[in-house]
């Protein structure tokens, strides 16, 4: 979604990481939050990066999600930049994801992140959309409404 203003900004470190963190814009789709992704690496583009939080803080963001593999430093970075929210995402790029997870989770007391799951970019779309409706009512009507949906389309009964 690009049309308003974006709410939650998703930055990602390469197009490889794309196929997993898109699940964190389909589940910012479904509340009906206005969301960009873009590819700004840490360490590939890092004047470019700085540039952008910068940007995206002024023009209305209020949370940055960001997934990175491997040193996955990008979340930290972008912590480091803004005091926005920031929820990152450890890619499976290499050792199953538990190097990009350490360096998320593991960040140093001060600039924090909050860390979901080892490619969990689902997780991290409904995370950011819960933050958002903390001053968002009919958001977070719709956040409940959701759930029971979920809820209701878990079969009781094992299928082969
Ligand atoms: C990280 O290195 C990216 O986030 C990606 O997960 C990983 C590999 O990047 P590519 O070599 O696919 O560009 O910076």
């Amino acid at each position: 979604m690009a049309t308003k203003t974006p709410l939650v900004s998703i930055l990602m470190g390469s197009q490889s990481d794309w196929p997993v963190m898109k699940k964190a814009a389909e589940a910012l789709d479904v509340f009906g939050i206005p969301n960009e992704a873009k590819i700004i690496s840490a360490h590939r583009k890092n004047a470019r990066l700085q540039e952008y939080v910068a940007g995206a803080e002024a023009a209305g963001t209020r949370i940055f999600i960001a997934g990175a593999g491997m040193a996955a430093h990008l979340p930290g970075v972008v912590a480091a930049l803004t005091t926005l929210p920031v929820i990152g995402v450890p890619l499976k790029a290499s050792l199953e994801g538990i190097d990009a997870f350490l360096a998320i989770v593991q960040m140093p007391p001060g600039i924090p992140v909050a860390t979901v799951a080892i490619d969990g970019a689902k997780n991290a779309g409904i995370l950011a959309a819960e933050i958002l409706s903390v001053s968002d009512k009919a958001l977070q009507a719709k956040i409940k409404a959701w759930r029971k949906t979920q809820a209701d389309n878990i079969a009781e009964i094992p299928k082969d």
